[in-house]
């Protein structure tokens, strides 16, 4: 019988993850031990009389402060900072032509995930906002088991091969000596290991790029990047690369502003999260999949199992079979969010893995990782790891066993326990390898398919709108600059030659260095040819597509813009126009919007009218590098604010950043204080200037101009950003 293959019927709600027997609520219940004796005195512990010695006899003493001091366990080696959230995933279009997962194969069809976002390097404690990878995880509860998604957002990576993998986080992590820097890449031995590196060369250009500087893990897109394989019922494979892509399009903030958020809310992406979820704007991706038949695996310039390359969609065109919502923040974040475990080697049956010798690295990798952080082969039995598909198997004891397994049969075969648990066939859903042939010598080696480590940087490069490219030679001059060696700066800017002569000499001018005539051979660092352990030279296979628009965030066709949860500080004091502020703020709601008064004092303005409205921040406690755009109303009073030095900073920031500034009636006057003042009636779109406080059009075209998210013509009037 096909049992826990069977799609879940059409329009049947995403079974959620039944953790309530697991749940726990103190209201109205006494204090007890861990054992369950109530408490009688939770504020002194037993002493021999009252200014006496404390007694060793104190079990509860002693159990409370145990536990204490075991709160912690190690956080993850890399991702450590995280972010997580409950929700579903729906088939809205089925594809059991290539894969025969249980999950994939209804429209309409729900499974319940948890997703996690992630930045790399970073301690569990650090910001936000580095310049970084941010990792993308999702867990599928499906009905045949856990299917774990474990990606970036970032569609390549470093590295070809997971022997490389210590060296290059040993290399990005703070240095090992006075461990510093802290979740940052700006450093000597990451720059060192990169320019030694040359297949990181397309990751880097990635990395540099504003895609490691997301405005919200809302607005991001996911990859696998490596290349997967589809298996359905016939036992045919196709090679698949799997996409998410974020309904509210991939935005990014600019570095200064990343840098400023860190120091004024470094929990900006979680809070984000936390609070889009909360208020009901339920995160949104699409999943897509570039799928190719066997038959075309060597069709392409690039070799799929090279993890540093991607299949561009002029190519493979991205088809949308389905879609994530996240509804629902986790009740406890150390149970979930830091207790889940992802491992890539988590599949169901319908997908299978690839050669792609990063990823057959990984497969040992995440187990064993876990043995180390939650402390026990039995991390699965966690509740938030736990399968909704039944689980028997012959597994037994370990540290914290929570199952109790019935019986004396803990071994197969057996006649005792009648053979059970019993094998599955493949009709009954039982996994099975795909059966791929291989033939070869044992070597240690790389394929000549992987040498070329130039091709897709370029290509990446060549499709970055020139504000894109800017920010890509103003991050690599910022974390050259804070690289103390002046040999590792100029092979970088040897590398940096092979993608592109322009960039390499923006870069080496911003160094004040000259861009080497010929790059050094970077594997040969001081190495003699037979030790490298076979690479190929580094060579550059030109593209066959020259510029992809899905490569740019900022031309990428696939977004509806949309201001849907994006947040406007509505600049207030005292006196303040009551009327077109709950105009604005009413726009802005019908959009999913959200304005917020920010003003000098706490509690509330007094407004025009005679009314009051409720302050949410005040210009010490936020700034505007905290929201999308800023709006400045009209009204008396508001002068008083241009001797504030923070809203002269609040607006000032917001116009370096490119954002849209609204401003109407009085609140000109008070733009003319700022930097920027000369340009407000001077051909700046991203600044929309009203005299008429009654103006029916304000609002919809401060909306409109948002909808771009940044003005980013302004950059070129600014010479710092
Ligand atoms: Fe990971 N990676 N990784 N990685 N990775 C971990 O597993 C590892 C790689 C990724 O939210 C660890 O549970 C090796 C690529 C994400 O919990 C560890 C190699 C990609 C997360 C590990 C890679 C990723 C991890 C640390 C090279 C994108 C966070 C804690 C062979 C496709 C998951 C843990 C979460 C976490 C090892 C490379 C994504 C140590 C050895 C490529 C999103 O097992």
């Amino acid at each position: 019988m096909k049992q826990n293959n069977k799609p879940l019927p059409n329009n049947q709600e995403a079974k959620q993850m039944d953790l309530s027997k697991d749940k726990s609520d103190a209201t109205n219940k006494f204090l007890t031990t861990n054992q369950g004796i109530k408490i009688n005195d939770d504020n002194n512990s037993l002493k021999a009389g009252d200014r006496g010695p404390s007694l060793l006899e104190d079990f509860i003493l002693r159990e409370k402060i145990t536990h204490f001091d075991h709160e912690r366990i190690p956080e993850r080696i890399v991702h450590a900072r995280g972010s997580g959230a409950h929700g579903y995933f729906e088939v809205t279009n089925p594809i059991p032509q290539f894969t025969k997962a249980g999950f994939l194969q209804e429209a309409g069809q729900k499974t319940p995930v948890f997703a996690r976002f992630s930045t790399v390097a970073g301690s569990r404690g650090s910001t936000d906002l580095a310049r970084d990878v941010r990792g993308f995880s999702v867990k599928f509860y499906t009905q045949e088991g856990i299917y774990d998604f474990v990606g970036n957002n970032i569609p390549v990576f470093f590295i070809q091969d997971a022997t490389k993998f210590p060296d290059l986080v040993h290399a990005v992590k703070p240095e090992p000596h006075n461990e510093i820097p802290q979740a940052s890449s700006a450093h000597d031995t990451f720059w060192d290991f990169i320019s030694l590196m040359p297949e990181s060369t397309h990751m880097i250009m990635w990395l540099m790029s504003d895609r490691a500087i997301p405005r919200s893990y809302r607005m991001m897109e996911g990859f696998g990047v490596h290349t997967f394989r589809f298996i359905n019922e016939l036992n045919e494979s196709h090679f698949v690369k799997i996409h998410w892509k974020p309904k509210l399009g991939t935005h990014a903030v600019v570095w200064d502003e990343a840098q400023k958020i860190s120091g004024k809310d470094p929990d900006f992406h979680r809070r984000d999260l936390w609070e889009a979820i909360d208020t009901g704007n339920f995160p949104e991706w699409e999943l897509g999949v570039q799928i190719v038949p066997e038959a075309d695996e060597h069709k392409y310039e690039f070799d799929l199992l090279d993890p540093t390359k991607i299949i561009p969609e002029e190519l493979v065109p991205v088809t949308i079979i389905g879609k994530m919502v996240l509804n629902r923040n986790p009740d406890n974040f150390f149970a979930e969010t830091e207790q889940i475990a992802f491992h890539p080697g988590h599949v169901v049956p319908g997908i299978d893995f690839t050669n792609d010798p990063l990823l057959q690295g990984r497969l040992f990798s995440y187990t064993d990782t876990q043995l180390s952080r939650l402390g026990s082969p039995n991390f699965h039995e966690i509740p938030i790891n736990r399968s909704i598909a039944p689980v028997h198997n012959n597994q037994r004891d370990g540290h914290m066993r929570q199952e109790i397994n019935m019986g004396r049969v803990s071994y197969s075969p057996n006649s005792l326990g009648g053979g059970c648990p019993y094998q599955a066939k493949i009709a009954e859903g039982g996994f099975s390898s795909f059966n791929e042939r291989v033939d070869a010598h044992k070597v240690r080696a790389r394929s000549e398919s992987f040498s070329d480590h130039f091709g897709q940087a370029k290509l990446f490069f060549n499709s970055q709108t020139q504000t894109e490219k800017d920010h890509i030679i103003r991050a690599l001059r910022f974390e050259l600059t804070k690289v103390e060696t002046t040999a590792i700066r100029v092979r970088m800017l040897g590398i940096l030659s092979q993608v592109d002569t322009g960039l390499a000499q923006s870069v080496a001018q911003g160094l004040r260095l000259v861009v080497p005539a010929s790059p050094e051979q970077p594997m040969n660092h001081g190495v003699s040819p037979e030790n490298l352990g076979g690479e190929q030279e580094p060579k550059t296979v030109p593209s066959s597509v020259e510029s992809s628009q899905a490569l740019s965030m900022i031309n990428n066709p696939t977004v509806t813009p949309t201001i849907a949860s994006r947040k406007v500080a509505i600049v207030c004091a005292d006196g303040v126009d009551e009327q077109v502020v709950l105009n604005l703020k009413m726009a802005l709601l019908k959009e999913d919007a959200k304005g917020c008064i920010i003003a000098p004092y706490h509690g509330i303005v007094k407004t025009d009218k005679g009314g009051e409205m409720a302050v949410d921040f005040t210009f010490l406690t936020c700034s505007s590098v905290l929201f999308d755009a800023v709006y400045v109303p009209g009204g008396q009073g508001l002068n008083e604010l241009s001797q504030d030095a923070d809203v002269m900073d609040f607006l000032n920031d917001a116009y370096r950043h490119c954002k849209i500034i609204g401003v109407q009636g009085q609140g000109i006057e008070l733009l003319s204080g700022t930097a920027f003042a000369d340009k407000i009636d001077n051909g700046d779109e991203g600044i929309v200037a009203e005299e008429d406080n009654n103006s029916p059009e304000f609002a919809a075209n401060f909306i409109i101009a948002m909808a771009g998210h940044r003005f980013w013509a302004r950059e070129a009037t600014l010479s710092n950003n």
